[in-house]
């Protein structure tokens, strides 16, 4: 029976059993399996943050299972977490240093070999084109005392202010937009929103596939009503009570109809309004310009649906604004998350459990990033252009505050058009991917092979970016390394290393470290510094006082809780669970801006040539570029390839049939085989790809059209063409 099951499904059950087998008493399924010891960490991929516990034996982990004392998850795993394990064990896993030799060949080299080539190449660099011509791209998932080391190794250490993050792909428009209306980055809201709000309001958030254990949140929530925003009908879309089938970018006329409707019809709260915020009377004369029908007719909602939405929301004490990258991958990302804001506080949800405007963050520490990496913002959410700021910081390193920069370098697209421009010459890469999460696949490789140096650290060899590197510097990751990551409602976990990283790789912290002797600035930069720990201790020490205070928080505290909610101070010695309860917003005058904005044309539109808008974005099984997922048997197999969901209108207009395979079309390039799913989800003009898989990279058909504010990609709207496929796969 097993036989006959293990072929039909094309698996063996048992083995890929045991990926979910993950407790003690399933040790049966195979003895060699039964952890010798467990230890406890969060999970590296997404930015739910949720507690697991790792079973080892014999230096290799084994299992892993959900823990259950966890406040974020309470045991419960999705498909990546309860696999992860087997991510460190690939045989893709990079495992020595690699330096390109005079043939163009990838040769090992001793790890002080490449740290000296590395020093010395940037250092010709920066001799012959300026400290600026060196530029970084790092990521959210390293652990935060990885980002601040890296922080300072570049800005001090290196001296170009040409840092950026991947980061920038994924929720700079978050940030801009919090910056703008409260003064700050910073999600005021916590999960417990989820559970405690009468309304959820999802916005360009597909939780069931992304951020699947925030449905245990939700369900808690029996009263609640859910309404979801989103062109596709998701999965998460199906669970809503009232779903908003949006025109793609029509969000911006939908919060200012909504706004509208809550003004006219006396639901803004007044008081409230006139105590925290400026700019109502302005916000009221902009709104009138969208009556229900005009906002029906832009955003192809039934006026109805647009009622039920205002209804629901303007009569609710608690609503939960919760968006995702259906809002922030826009050339309007930043003005459309200030007006989830200021829908938010004309209604008065901020500042309480469950009424809060939440952006969920993407990766796994994303946030630890945003608070201390230094690239958009110094450490402690401090700012590049005050002074005071740079006094601040520069007393506590004990620096002179002219040795900080007064303006931030260049962000993630520019540093691509620099590259372009000859201005750049050498870039290091941490733990991204971008030939294959870039938009405009044609135009990043451009950029990459104009490069004098190119040094990519990655966990993973080969993947698409370290395969063009001059030098590959292989890194320890989730499993192997010590620290704490960030999750979405500002929680730092713990995350431990269960077993040592493969063959001569390093944590990324150590690597930083030796570069920074090898550099010649070690003891300066990280004096007597040992571990991770030494630069918690300095983390707590730059963020107390700040909105992001870290300074209650230790390593034991964080184990025993499951993590802590920043600020944690002296006064707030739990954490904090909601910020702005006060009112005060860290503006100028400690007021709220209540901002608007109009919806522009979108960068491209479709046309005759390329009549169909394309949308990209995710699945449950897989992890952005692949190179954890795509290697762990259970979710290869779940979702082994790329495939456009196309609907049955446009399937009838082309032709095509349900298994069959197609081409996309756009102005930058083509993807080529594309497995047909013909499906509802989607609308008739429109078709969706998800971005995982290499043999059919979607961000070769993207455009490179950025949000002016935040600089982050327009990756959800462009224009393509499709064209049936028959010739073999390519
Ligand atoms: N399984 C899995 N989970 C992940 C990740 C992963 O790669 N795989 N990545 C993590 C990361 S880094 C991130 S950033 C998050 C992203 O999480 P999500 O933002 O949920 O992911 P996406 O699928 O990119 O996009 C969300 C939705 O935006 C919708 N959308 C497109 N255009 C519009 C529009 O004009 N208006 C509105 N309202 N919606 C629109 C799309 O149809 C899509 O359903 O997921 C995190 N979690
Ligand atoms: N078309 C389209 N493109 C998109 C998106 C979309 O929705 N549509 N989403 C965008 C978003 S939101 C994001 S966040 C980006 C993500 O894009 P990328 O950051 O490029 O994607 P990842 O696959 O997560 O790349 C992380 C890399 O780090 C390596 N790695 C993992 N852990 C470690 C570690 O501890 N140390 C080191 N040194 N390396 C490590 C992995 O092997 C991998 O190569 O993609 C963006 N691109
Ligand atoms: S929901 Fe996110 S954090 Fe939780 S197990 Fe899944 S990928 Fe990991
Ligand atoms: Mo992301």
């Amino acid at each position: 029976m097993l036989k006959k099951l293990k072929a039909a499904l094309g698996f063996d059950i048992k083995a890929e059993a045991y990926a979910y087998g993950h407790d003690p008493e399933y040790g049966y399924l195979s003895a060699q399996k039964v952890p010798e010891r467990w230890v406890k960490t969060t999970c590296g991929y997404c930015s739910v943050g949720c507690g697991m516990v790792v079973g080892v034996r014999e230096g290799k982990i084994v299992s892993v299972h959900g823990d259950q004392d966890h406040p974020v998850n309470r045991g419960t795993l999705c498909p990546k977490g309860l696999s992860e394990h087997q991510t460190v064990a690939s045989p893709n896993r990079a495992q020595v240093p690699l330096l390109r030799n005079r043939s163009g060949v990838l040769e090992r080299v001793p790890w002080e070999h490449a740290y000296r080539a590395m020093v010395a190449g940037v250092r010709e660099v920066q001799a012959r084109h300026g400290l600026e011509s060196f530029a970084v791209l790092s990521t959210g998932q390293l652990v935060t005392e990885e980002f601040y080391a890296l922080g300072k190794l570049v800005q001090l250490g290196f001296h170009t202010p040409n840092y950026d993050g991947n980061t920038t792909l994924c929720m700079s428009s978050a940030v801009a937009g919090y910056k703008q209306s409260f003064g700050s980055d910073g999600p005021p809201g916590s999960y417990l929103g989820l559970q405690t709000a009468e309304v959820v309001f999802l916005i360009g958030a597909n939780i069931a596939d992304n951020h699947p254990v925030l449905w245990h949140h939700l369900n808690q929530n029996e009263n609640r009503t859910l309404i979801v925003c989103d062109p596709r009908k998701t999965k998460t879309a199906m669970l809503a009570d009232i779903y908003l089938p949006i025109r793609p970018r029509g969000d911006i006329d939908l919060l200012n109809g909504l706004i509208h409707l809550v003004i006219e019809h006396g639901y803004a709260r007044r008081e409230f309004i006139d105590a925290h915020t400026r700019g109502f009377a302005e916000l009221e004369a902009h709104c009138r310009a969208y009556p229900l029908e005009v906002v029906a007719a832009r955003t192809g909602l039934p006026p109805k649906l647009i009622w039920d939405a205002f209804q629901t929301i303007a009569r609710a004490e608690k609503v939960f604004f919760a968006w995702t990258m259906g809002i922030n991958h826009s050339t309007q990302g930043t003005d459309a998350v200030s007006l989830i804001n200021t829908l938010a506080l004309i209604t008065g949800n901020i500042g309480r459990t469950g009424a809060a405007p939440m952006s969920i963050t993407g990766q796994c520490n994303a946030m630890g990033s945003r608070e201390f990496s230094f690239t958009s913002s110094m450490p402690g959410y401090r700012k590049f252009e005050k002074q005071e700021d740079r006094r601040e910081l520069a007393g506590l390193w004990g620096i002179g505050a002219q040795q900080l920069p007064s303006r931030r370098g260049l962000a993630y697209p520019d540093i691509v058009d620099a590259i372009l421009e000859g201005k750049i010459r050498a870039l290091w890469v941490i733990a991204t991917n971008p030939v294959l999460s870039f938009p405009d696949q044609a135009r990043l490789q451009e950029a990459l092979g104009r490069l004098d140096l190119l040094v990519v650290q990655d966990g993973f060899h080969p993947t698409a970016t370290t395969e063009l590197a001059d030098l590959v510097l292989p890194a320890a990751i989730w499993g192997e390394k010590e620290g704490s990551y960030t999750n979405s409602e500002r929680r730092a976990s713990r995350v431990r290393a269960a077993v040592p990283p493969p063959g001569e790789a390093k944590p990324d912290f150590e690597i930083f470290l030796d570069l920074a002797r090898y550099l010649g600035v070690g003891d300066h930069l990280f004096p007597g510094w040992r571990g991770p720990e030494d630069a918690f201790a300095e983390i707590r020490r730059v963020s107390a006082g700040r909105l992001c205070d870290y300074s209650g928080m230790s390593y034991a505290q964080m184990e025993a809780q499951g993590g802590i909610q920043w600020p944690c101070d002296e006064q707030h010695p739990q954490g904090c669970d909601s910020l702005y309860a006060a009112g005060i917003f860290p503006t100028e005058d400690g007021r709220a801006h209540l901002l608007f904005a109009s919806a522009e044309k979108g960068p491209e539109e479709v046309d005759r040539i390329y009549p169909l808008l394309l949308n990209t974005g995710r699945t449950v099984e897989h992890w952005h570029t692949g190179t954890k997922t795509r290697g762990v048997p259970i979710l290869a197999k779940l979702a082994p390839e790329a495939w456009v969901e196309i609907n049955p209108q446009t399937a009838r207009r082309y032709a095509i049939g349900p298994h069959d395979r197609v081409s996309l079309i756009s102005a930058r390039g083509r993807v080529d085989g594309l497995l047909v799913r013909i499906s509802e989800t989607i609308g008739p003009e429109q078709v969706f790809v998800p971005f995982h898989f290499a043999e059919q990279c979607v961000n070769k058909l993207t455009l490179p059209a950025f949000d002016p504010k935040s600089r982050e990609p327009n990756y959800k709207q462009c224009a393509v063409r499709l064209e049936r496929y028959r010739q073999p796969l390519p």
